[in-house]
């Protein structure tokens, strides 16, 4: 079971190598488990100066069971993070404040691995940002979808071949549905009987898996530079202006789909429930977010989305929200050993509101197509 530790070896070994306290001449005064990724190990350290003012840094342990090649996906981080770093930068904007900043390690390494073989790296605490697990209004998720659009148009030119695929067809639903399945195979008998109706909620759904890969194939839908993990709560949000400030969490930043993006923010952001809420009856589509996320990832993209891909967005939509349900339900036939969990039965309870989610969908199906199609009109 992956659960979250306090703290974890290699930790003291990590933070000498970044030699944050020589650097800023600072003194450690706290290293505490931060957020809630279900990936990562992620802590705050936060630094007294000798001017009685703090400095905070975000440290992770990468979780190299998910991603095989720490070092490649660094660096996929590190020139992701140039690129934008330039564009912000030739803009007039804040570059230390609206990308990720990669922090190196004293012998100039952009992450540092331990005696135990495991990976950290740090980057400097984004300041005055608020982290939402919720949308508080329609308002902030409008602003999530701009960012979100615009990361992906700022990452446009990016030279999509340099990218190393961090975790190979990510997005790939027909491929996660033959996990999905052989997971089903291979349950615990337990576990399976817990979740006979969400396995055949799921089984139901096959034929739908591959709408998406399949116009990739035929040229229909174009391969892009995108974020591919875009839920709220891999945005910061500017604790000042209330605006979306950053788009964090970039280690699944691949060549993809639009699709991919607008339906995983979806899937998390315009849920009127939490990811993992036990009541299902508190679990549905809101209509309004839906709306005005597609309003703001549309003018967040600027133009650049082609008509078959608007046309898709409802079934983005739908589809990351199923696949998500299967990874959830094939953790939680297998023990738990991909997603973090907190309490028993908690990637059961995260399937079963992806899929009230997928059903909710299905019902407002022609609702959520007429309001694309409204908002193209309005742009
Ligand atoms: P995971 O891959 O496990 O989701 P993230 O990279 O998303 O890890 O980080 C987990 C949380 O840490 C985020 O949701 C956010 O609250 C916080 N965080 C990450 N990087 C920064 C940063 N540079 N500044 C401020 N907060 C951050
Ligand atoms: C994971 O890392 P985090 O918590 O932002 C997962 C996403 C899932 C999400 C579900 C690398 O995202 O794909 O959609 O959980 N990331 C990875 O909440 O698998
Ligand atoms: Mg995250």
């Amino acid at each position: 079971m992956s659960t979250v530790k306090p703290s974890c070896t290699g930790i003291d070994e990590a933070i000498a190598a970044f030699g944050i306290e020589t650097a800023i001449n600072g003194r450690l005064i706290q290293k505490n488990p931060y957020g809630n990724g279900h990936i990562n190990d992620t802590f705050l350290l936060r630094y007294e100066t000798p001017d009685n003012s703090e400095k905070k840094y975000i440290l992770q342990r990468m979780n190299h069971d998910i991603f095989k090649n720490p070092p490649l996906l660094m660096e996929n981080i590190v020139n992701v993070t140039n690129h934008l770093r330039s564009i912000i930068c030739s803009r007039g904007g804040d570059a230390e404040r609206e990308t990720l900043n990669v922090l190196k390690t004293k012998d100039g390494k952009s992450f540092f691995q331990d005696s135990g073989g495991n990976y950290w790296r740090v980057f400097p605490f984004i300041e005055r940002s608020l982290c939402l697990e919720k949308a508080e209004g329609a308002k902030d998720f409008y602003d999530s979808a701009v960012a979100f659009g615009g990361f992906q148009k700022m990452l446009a030119d990016f030279p999509a071949e340099t990218l190393h695929e961090t975790i190979p067809n990510f997005h790939n639903t027909p491929s996660r549905f033959q996990d999905f399945r052989r997971a089903v195979e291979n349950s615990d008998k337990g576990r399976a009987a817990l979740a006979e109706k969400e396995i055949a909620f799921a089984l139901d759904r096959e034929q739908e898996t591959s709408v998406l890969t399949d116009l990739l194939t035929r040229g229909e839908l174009p391969l892009r530079v995108t974020h591919n993990d875009t839920k709220l709560n891999n945005i910061l949000f500017d604790a000042d202006t209330g605006k979306a400030l950053c788009i964090i969490d970039l280690d699944t930043v691949m060549p993809g789909l639009s699709l991919y993006d607008f339906g995983d923010s979806i899937r998390f952001g315009a849920s009127t429930g939490a990811e993992d809420e036990i009541d299902l009856d508190k679990v549905s589509l809101d209509l309004s977010l839906f709306e005005a996320f597609t309003k703001g990832y549309l003018e967040g993209c600027d133009g650049s989305l082609t008509a078959k891909e608007i046309g898709m967005l409802p079934m983005g939509a739908k589809l990351m929200t199923y696949e998500c349900g299967i990874r959830f339900l094939a953790d939680f036939l297998t023990g738990d050993t991909y997603f973090k969990v907190h309490r028993e039965n908690h990637n059961l309870d995260r399937a079963r509101t992806q899929f009230k989610l997928v059903a909710d969908m299905e019902a407002k199906w022609d609702r959520m197509t007429a309001l694309v199609e409204n908002c193209t009109i309005l742009i």
